[in-house]
């Protein structure tokens, strides 16, 4: 059995998870946790070298399925090297994206079937989910113009709207499904009522 807390943040690309896991993680250290902040694809030198092919491996083609695999090869060793660990010490993980993304954007965004990725799920996670997962959630417009400031579109960035589309509708579908589980914040609107937000729900599971 492990003992400390998993936490992931979630959403389409610009909507703030990267600012957010920084933001917990430093409530979570003013009320004295101990903290590993991580992310997927990567979070391990192995998972880091996976994340370089999916995201930056454009000359030679990657299917579906392959995707799918290499990141469920990332998360296996990110849950080996990392995240388990972590937790059996007592620690709180703060995971920027995990399993919802491969809903999403596997599931959703490229139309696998859901069933295969719940397989790969049982195998690899035998049964460890995140505790409370916040799903940042806004207009794809708005992450996507926020994340499109930057430097040179990503294989995912390169998507199509109605991939997005389909992404964000997983997400809102997943949170629906488990609504203890997944927390849905308005990402559309200034940090600081963001971050009132997530103070609000890491104090109903008394971490801040
Ligand atoms: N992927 C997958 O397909 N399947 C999987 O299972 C997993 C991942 C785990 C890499 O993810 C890709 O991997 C991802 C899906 C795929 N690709 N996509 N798309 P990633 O997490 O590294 O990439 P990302 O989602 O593109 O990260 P991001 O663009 O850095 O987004 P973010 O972390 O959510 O946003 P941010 O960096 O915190 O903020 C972006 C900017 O917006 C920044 O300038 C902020 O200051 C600004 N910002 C944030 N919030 C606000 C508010 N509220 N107002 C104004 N400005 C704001």
């Amino acid at each position: 059995m492990r003992a400390g807390v998993f936490i992931t943040l979630e959403g389409i690309e610009g909507v703030g998870k990267s600012t957010h896991a920084l933001y917990i993680r430093e409530r979570l250290e003013q009320h004295g946790f101990q903290t590993v902040l991580t992310r997927e694809p990567g979070g391990t030198k192995t998972g880091e070298a996976i994340r370089e092919i999916l995201l930056h491996a454009t000359s030679s083609p990657i299917s579906d399925l392959t995707e799918l695999l290499l990141i469920f090869s990332a998360r296996a060793q990110h849950l080996q090297e990392i995240i388990i660990p972590a937790l059996k010490a007592n620690k709180v993980v703060i995971c920027d994206r995990f399993t919802d993304a491969t809903y999403a954007y596997q599931g959703g965004g490229r139309e696998i079937d859901r069933q295969q990725i719940q397989i790969l799920e049982a195998f690899v996670q035998e049964g460890l989910k995140p505790d409370l997962t916040i799903l940042l959630d806004t207009p794809i417009e708005i992450g996507l113009g926020r994340a499109n400031h930057r430097s040179k579109a990503d294989r995912f960035e390169s998507e199509t709207v109605n991939f997005f589309q389909r992404v964000r509708q997983e997400y809102l579908e997943l949170a629906r499904s488990e609504p203890e589980r997944i927390q849905v914040i308005d990402a559309n609107r200034p940090l600081q009522q963001i971050q009132q937000d997530i103070d609000s729900i890491l104090a109903a599971r008394k971490l801040c």
